[in-house]
């Protein structure tokens, strides 16, 4: 092998080791740089003659050019390595799944809340929202609950600042104040109505609409264990009219039942019962005659004939006027619905529990 070919090579070789480009410069130098191989062999020529510069020489450059060609390769192969390097590096997978939102639902309990609210509303009821924190008149001197009733001990409801000193504010122990403060309203204006109308001249006979309402909401008792919690939820409804009978309430509470259970296989039962603001009162049970639950009776809601006290703290007159009453725990109802078996799953905030009804 001639000399200049083992100068071509050995720069080869010298390019292929250097693995960085301050690597590369440096050998570059050995063959290109002003004392490099190449020059040496150059300067080598100055004792040659004029034909021999000339073949020698273009052999040289020959050399020197091929040397060129192999640093200016592996220039651009250490600037690929480097780009392959950074591209690892930054590299993304595309095809991992992005972080998403999780999407939210309602709670077993506000879907229950929207059923009641959406089967009462198509049969003419209105729904009646207002205050947890009550009076003590509106949550129990007005629904006929004596003073020496156990509802009214500090064991039983929570009492809060604020009311009078011999009857402070409390949280309500149910839905049936926010009933009165309807009713109240409710009478209120067609009486201004009337009112009206008899100063102008106008048509209108004064009678009353009936009252058809329901008040759904939170509602709280000092209570805590499987199957009570100090929070729970209340739907009551409220009918009164003048030509209002017991078999309204059993016929609208019987088409609930089977509209909110989706099954025309389920009867129901009126058991007698006692509430002070209702009398004669009853228990609702009701019993699938089908299905897992099927033959055994569960009690769903209590209710009654408004009692006449209550009628009269409504402002209107328990001889021309009568009103039936239910109220329920739509907690419980979610629990019959979706056989859940205990109560307090509601109110853990556990997402794994809670996905389960989306
Ligand atoms: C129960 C008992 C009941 C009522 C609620 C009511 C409301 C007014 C007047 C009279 Cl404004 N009564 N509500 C009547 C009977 C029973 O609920 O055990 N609920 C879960």
């Amino acid at each position: 092998m001639n000399e200049l070919n083992v100068v071509v090579d050995a720069a080869k070789s010298a390019f292929a080791a250097a693995v960085t480009p301050a690597d590369l410069e440096n050998a570059k130098s050995l063959f290109l740089g002003k004392s490099g191989r190449i020059t040496e062999l150059m300067k080598g020529m100055a004792a040659l003659s004029v034909d021999e510069k000339k073949s020698r020489g273009a052999s040289i450059n020959i050399a020197k050019q091929a040397i060129e060609n192999a640093l200016t390769d592996r220039r651009r192969a250490l600037a690929d390595l480097d780009l392959q390097k950074q591209l690892q590096a930054e590299a993304l997978d595309v095809t991992l799944p992005g972080r998403q939102r999780g999407q939210g639902g309602l709670h077993p309990v506000s879907i229950t809340m929207e059923r009641i609210e959406s089967i009462f509303g198509s049969m003419g009821f209105e729904v009646a929202q207002g205050p947890e924190i009550e009076s003590d008149w509106f949550n129990f001197t007005a629904l006929n609950t004596p003073e020496d009733h156990p509802a009214r001990s500090m064991h039983d409801t929570f009492y809060v600042e604020g009311g009078s000193a011999t009857a402070p504010n409390l949280l309500r122990t149910h839905t049936s104040p926010m009933q009165i403060r309807h009713a109240v309203q409710h009478v209120k204006h067609y009486r201004s109505l009337a009112s009206d109308a008899q100063a102008n001249q106008e048509l209108f006979s004064g009678d009353m609409p009936e009252i058809r309402v329901i008040a759904p909401g939170r509602t709280y008792r000092v209570d805590s264990d499987a199957t009570h919690s100090p929070m729970f939820h209340q739907c009551e409804g409220l009918w009164v009219g003048e030509n209002v009978s017991f078999k309204d309430l059993k016929f609208i509470f019987t088409d609930f039942c089977r509209t909110f259970f989706e099954s025309d296989d389920l009867v129901l039962r009126f058991r007698p019962s006692f509430f002070p603001f209702t009398e004669p009162s009853a228990e609702v049970d009701i019993q699938f005659q089908s299905g897992s639950l099927a033959g055994r009776w569960l009690e769903v809601a209590g209710s009654g004939q408004v009692h006449p006290n209550v009628i009269r703290n409504m402002g209107l007159d328990p001889e021309k006027y009568i009103g039936f009453a239910f109220g329920m725990g739509p907690d419980r109802l979610t629990m019959v619905r979706y056989g859940v078996n205990d109560l307090r799953l509601f109110f853990d905030g556990d997402i794994r529990f809670l996905s389960q009804f989306q």
